[in-house]
């Protein structure tokens, strides 16, 4: 990436496509040997009656032997706490605010009532310091998912604010071990702790803040223990602001069971490995096939240039579980969504426009149409439809007839990648570049290229001010946002 244009930015000490990003970083021999991980988090906060307590706390990113490092916390640990319930079953969680600063939660990727979608100045106020908010709703779906805030998100995710949420089947398919890996990566400063420039006019109009530490459960990122033979359901959730993950597992044909939550025809993830977006998720099949004391990279290679490995697959010395790999049925029951109605829909086009290295030359900021120069000086710099988002109280762009199919063809109009997530729906993506998707996936999280088009489909069943927006939060700070209303 050039970053010509951003010579007083401040951020420009840290240029993350030097850096290496690995585990050893720019730390040195900070990082000892990790902890195994276990199949399940022993924070794992099981049953549906939760107390979350965003706040200031110490995280050992680093892992042991190095120092902890100043992170914003739910309930002290990053990742926050696992919620895991049954689907069907309802879920209360009492918010209590230990941050300085306004904050919210939103349930990523869940379909539930819009008062319960934790979009400041859209869904409810914001929980200011030392307040609290009830959060109860009842998923629907059984899947991967997360929960993070809505208030000043690039900040207040990045500093650590984030956690699972795990719905199960009813009756999930049969492995040996079930694993949640929560992948972040982290920009931290020689000294190992934050570094704070947050919101720098070189992030926002660019890639987003992308780090150089990557994390595995909030801890370095170096190797995760296996058995020969095992096989194991890995949740994966990328956390990250910024950093689009594309996994390689080396000697390994992992099998895709669900994205974003809502199942898929098994398959085999193919050439690019496992691309996961900011936001985006991935349940996989892994058959442990190497042998007792093995070790296997796992790469990440979405950007050729600066592919690192993320962490081994390390072997123990035990003899394999079985001889050859089960032979149990993988697939997901499918979740209770709408079939869209094609026939039926209505259709909006969608241009994703803005950015260095754009061809947009003005938007419509509160009702002002502004040229780029005075846009980039109020730190808005992207545009839905011509239209940079103020963030409160914002008209929606969009008006849907509830029940009613709709189809947003999207385009990417920029010179960078956005994955676009819509708030209360799952949708399903019908074409990519003009081409029917054969696939035709349930998504809340669809990754656009350059220049790339896709057309999603969904029934607007649920009535409300819903947000879509970019989820590389720094986009979507600097206007990549939009409400639509379904009336
Ligand atoms: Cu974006």
């Amino acid at each position: 990436m050039t970053h010509r244009n951003c010579a007083a930015d401040r951020s420009q000490f840290i240029d993350v496509s030097i850096f290496t990003l690995s585990r050893r970083g720019f730390l040195g021999a900070g990082a000892a040997a990790l902890a195994l991980m276990p199949g399940r988090r022993a924070l794992g906060a099981a049953g549906s009656d939760i107390r979350l307590v965003p706040g200031p706390a110490h995280a050992p990113l680093l892992g042991a032997g190095a120092p902890t490092t100043p992170v914003w916390a739910y309930n002290g640990a990053v990742p926050g706490p696992e919620i895991r319930l049954r689907q069907g079953t309802p879920l209360r969680v009492e918010v209590e605010n230990g941050l300085g600063q306004d904050t919210t939660i939103h349930w990523h990727g869940l379909r539930l009532p819009n008062a319960m979608d934790g979009v400041p100045y859209v869904t409810q106020e914001p929980i200011p310091p030392g307040g609290r908010f009830v959060y109860q709703f009842t998923p629907p779906d059984a899947g991967t998912f997360f929960y993070h805030p809505h208030v000043r998100g690039s900040e207040q995710q990045g500093r650590g604010l984030y956690g699972a949420l795990i719905v199960e089947e009813a009756e999930p398919p049969q492995v040996d071990r079930e694993a949640l890996w929560v992948i972040d990566d982290w920009r931290l400063g020689e000294d190992g702790t934050i570094d704070d420039s947050f919101g720098n006019g070189m992030d926002m109009s660019h890639a987003g803040r992308r780090g150089n530490v990557a994390t595995l459960n909030g801890r370095d990122s170096s190797a995760f223990s296996v058995r020969a033979g095992e096989r194991l359901r890995l949740r994966l959730i990328n956390t990250a602001n910024a950093r689009i993950f594309a996994l390689r597992f080396e000697g390994h044909r992992p099998v895709v069971i669900a994205l974003d939550g809502q199942p898929v025809a098994p398959y085999e993830a193919e050439g690019a490995g496992i691309v996961l977006p900011p936001a985006g998720r991935a349940d996989l099949i892994l058959d442990m096939v190497g042998d007792p004391g093995a070790s296997f990279a796992v790469t990440d290679d979405y950007s050729n240039r600066n592919a690192y490995k993320f962490l081994d697959l390390v072997y123990d010395e035990a003899p394999p579980l079985r001889s050859s790999p089960l032979d149990m049925p993988v697939a997901l029951a499918a979740n209770p969504l709408p079939e869209p109605d094609l026939d039926h829909a209505r259709r909006h086009e969608i241009v994703l426009a803005g950015g260095a290295m754009g061809s947009m030359r003005s938007a419509i900021l509160n009702g002002e149409e502004l040229g780029i120069r005075e846009l980039a000086g109020l730190g808005k710099v992207w545009a839905l439809n011509g239209i940079a988002a103020h963030q409160v109280n914002m008209p929606p762009l969009l008006t849907f007839e509830r029940g009613r199919t709709q189809v947003l063809a999207l385009r990417n109009d920029t010179a960078f990648p956005h994955p676009m997530h819509l708030h209360g729906f799952s949708f399903q993506v019908i074409s990519r570049n003009g081409r029917p998707n054969p696939r035709r996936e349930w998504l809340d999280t669809v990754l656009l290229e350059r220049d790339e088009t896709a057309e999603l489909a969904f029934v607007a069943d649920n009535p409300g001010d819903w947000l879509f927006h970019c989820h590389i939060l720094e986009h979507m700070e600097a206007g990549m946002n939009a409400v639509f209303r379904v009336l």
